[in-house]
């Protein structure tokens, strides 16, 4: 993998978060992925998102598998460890990363192919596992690092840059991770900056598995007239079902909301997400009005955004295996060695 650092340069004057960390300290090298791709701007939005919640860095466990997606934990948060895994195998890292240390904030970072195509599986069960994690899908409609061609995610009839008309029914990730029992699904697009930023917080907040989809163009393979993963296409076929805003903890909900118009959805460590209905009547609580709409609105070519589908009342892969409270690197080694019935017996649970 390509590898440029980045210039350390001290700026006076730089704003820092509670801290004392600048935006610079939650950045990664410079990236090397073509100028315009939508994944750069996910990039920024997490380095965004971490940096407001005051997230420390070395707390962070950011993962992938393969793709100009995968590529990208590389350019976000240097002080955060890290684990480029096989295609489309990322969630079962993750599943060991945090089985070993509850106490990671842990981020995957996967492409269209990488979750939706040769790691279909992995996806399903790290939703239906609701491991505390969030799992970004960097959704271009094809396999951009091996030059463009058509994922699962690719809808039917969309064509590729040569004109080749995809003849495959789509897999949808938000409408497969709701059917699996998810507890956060949201729908993003890399040119809607400040909603990704909010969705990102909220997905790190969410205590289990917070899917977002986020429409990223690849700009050299799938941006042409005929695609419906272009800036154009999904510019023009926009639909937000609910805009969301994040409040911190300790902040008082400032904004004003028409009555009737907004929920007020309570995370787990008192943050609140308010949710304003861009839709009459959108309700993101209830899963099969969800998926009735998102179906509705596929029909119809649009795509779909913000916070879908939320359920903060579901256990957590944690509360389902009773993984340790302490991390495994601070228990002493002879409680580390619990013998082979327990090893079987966890083989067990785990299957
Ligand atoms: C086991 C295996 N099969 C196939 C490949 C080839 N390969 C590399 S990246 C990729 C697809 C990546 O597509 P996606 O996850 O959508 O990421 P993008 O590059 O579009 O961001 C494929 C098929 C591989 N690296 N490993
Ligand atoms: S090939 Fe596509 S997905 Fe890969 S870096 Fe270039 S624009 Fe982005
Ligand atoms: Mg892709």
């Amino acid at each position: 993998m390509t590898y440029i650092a980045k210039p350390n340069i001290e700026l006076p004057f730089r704003e820092t978060n509670k801290l004392g960390l600048s935006k610079r300290d939650y950045e990664g090298v410079l990236s090397t992925l073509c100028a315009g791709c939508g994944h750069d701007s996910i990039t920024a939005a997490i380095v965004r998102a971490f940096w407001e919640l005051s997230i420390p860095p070395e707390r962070v466990a950011k993962l992938s598998g393969i793709g100009c997606s995968s590529k990208t934990p590389a350019y976000f948060i240097s002080g955060a460890h890290g684990f480029n895994s096989v295609h489309g195998r990322m969630p079962s890292v993750a599943t060991g990363a945090l089985a070993g240390n509850r106490d990671l904030v842990c981020i995957g970072v996967s492409g269209d192919g990488d979750s939706l195509s040769i790691g279909f599986g992995q996806f399903g069960h790290a939703v239906r596992r609701n491991i505390n994690m969030l799992y970004i899908i960097e959704n271009n409609g094809v396999y951009g690092l091996t030059k463009g061609q058509f994922s699962a995610a690719a809808d039917k009839g969309s064509k590729s840059k040569k004109g080749a008309v995809n003849q495959w029914k789509n897999i949808d990730s938000v409408s497969t991770a709701i059917s699996l029992g998810g507890s956060f699904v949201a729908r993003s697009f890399s040119g809607d900056r400040e909603q990704l930023v909010t969705l990102i917080k909220a997905g790190v907040t969410h205590p289990g598995c917070a899917v977002i989809d986020v429409v990223s163009p690849c700009v050299t393979f799938n941006n042409h007239v005929g695609s419906t993963k272009s800036y154009i296409y999904t510019r023009e076929h926009y639909r937000p079902a609910s805009q969301a805003d994040f409040v911190p903890p300790a902040d008082e909900i400032k904004a004003t909301y028409a009555e009737g118009e907004n929920t007020v959805v309570e995370l787990h460590d008192g943050s609140k997400l308010v949710l304003k209905k861009a839709d009459n009547g959108y309700d993101p609580t209830n899963r099969s009005k969800v998926l009735r709409y998102l179906e509705q609105h596929r029909a119809r070519g649009e795509v779909v955004t913000g916070l879908l589908f939320i359920n903060e009342d579901l256990p957590d892969m944690h509360a389902i295996y009773g993984t340790t409270p302490v991390p495994l690197k601070d228990v002493g080694f002879d409680q580390l060695n619990p013998g082979a019935e327990a090893l079987a017996d966890l083989q067990r649970r785990m299957w």
